[in-house]
């Protein structure tokens, strides 16, 4: 999978794609991530990629120009499945959105700041808008390597361990049970005796049921979905 994400903070997003699993996705030839400087197709001397808005109002807007040719020059290279906004508008994102990405070939995002972006790019580029959750961040990037990261570690090989991604929280709708590992007594907490039984239907019975109990307790929403 190919990923370009456009920016115009691309050290924000350097960082949190380069360690542990990310890393080892890109270095598998698995997932190709490329961030793009949206000031590089800023117009003029100053690169000018924002503007005031028209009719008025505080805070600035990203220009219709610079992105255009920044989208128009990557899709010119190869056919995207979707370019998405990331914005506090869009869907909210979770795992069967995920899943669903991880399934596709390219995709662009596109990170916002300031005020916004000018309509225009949503009306005739986006094919889909994304929020990562109820509360607002300073820009799309910190948002997008969300996305990247929760999409990459379902890509098949990327995981050590390629059941694991199955039992992840969620992606059943239930919570994950505890985990524990060594030592099995610590003071005088101990860990439950069923882990340490060997009997794997057991195992996984109790495990099924501290999920159950875990989802019931925290986020019995998710139950109501199913
Ligand atoms: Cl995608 N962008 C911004 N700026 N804020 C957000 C968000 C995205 N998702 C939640 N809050």
């Amino acid at each position: 999978m190919r990923i370009d994400i456009l920016s115009v903070v691309p050290d924000l997003l350097h960082s949190p794609l380069q360690h542990s699993i990310m890393k080892r996705a890109q270095q598998k030839g698995l997932l190709e991530v490329q961030v793009h400087d949206l000031r590089d197709f800023g117009l003029g001397k100053h690169r000018q990629i924002d503007d005031y808005q028209f009719g008025g109002g505080a805070g600035m807007v990203m220009m219709v120009e610079p992105l255009s040719n920044c989208i128009e020059s990557l899709k010119a290279e190869r056919t995207y499945d979707e370019i998405i906004y990331m914005t506090p508008d869009g869907q909210r994102l979770n795992q069967s959105i995920s899943n669903q990405l991880s399934l596709k070939g390219n995709l662009m995002l596109l990170c916002g700041h300031y005020k916004g972006i000018d309509e225009r790019i949503r009306e005739h580029y986006i094919t889909m808008d994304i929020s990562i959750g109820d509360y607002v961040l300073s820009g799309g990037e910190l948002a997008a390597a969300v996305v990247v990261d929760s999409i990459g570690r379902l890509l098949p090989g990327v995981l050590n361990d390629e059941t694991s991604a199955l039992f992840d929280s969620f992606q059943d709708d239930l919570l994950a049970p505890p985990v524990y590992t060594r030592p099995a007594k610590f003071k005088d907490w101990e860990v439950p005796s069923v882990l340490l039984s060997g009997h794997d239907a057991k195992i996984e019975e109790w495990r099924y049921e501290q999920s159950l109990k875990r989802t019931e307790e925290r986020r019995p929403d998710l139950l109501e979905r199913q």
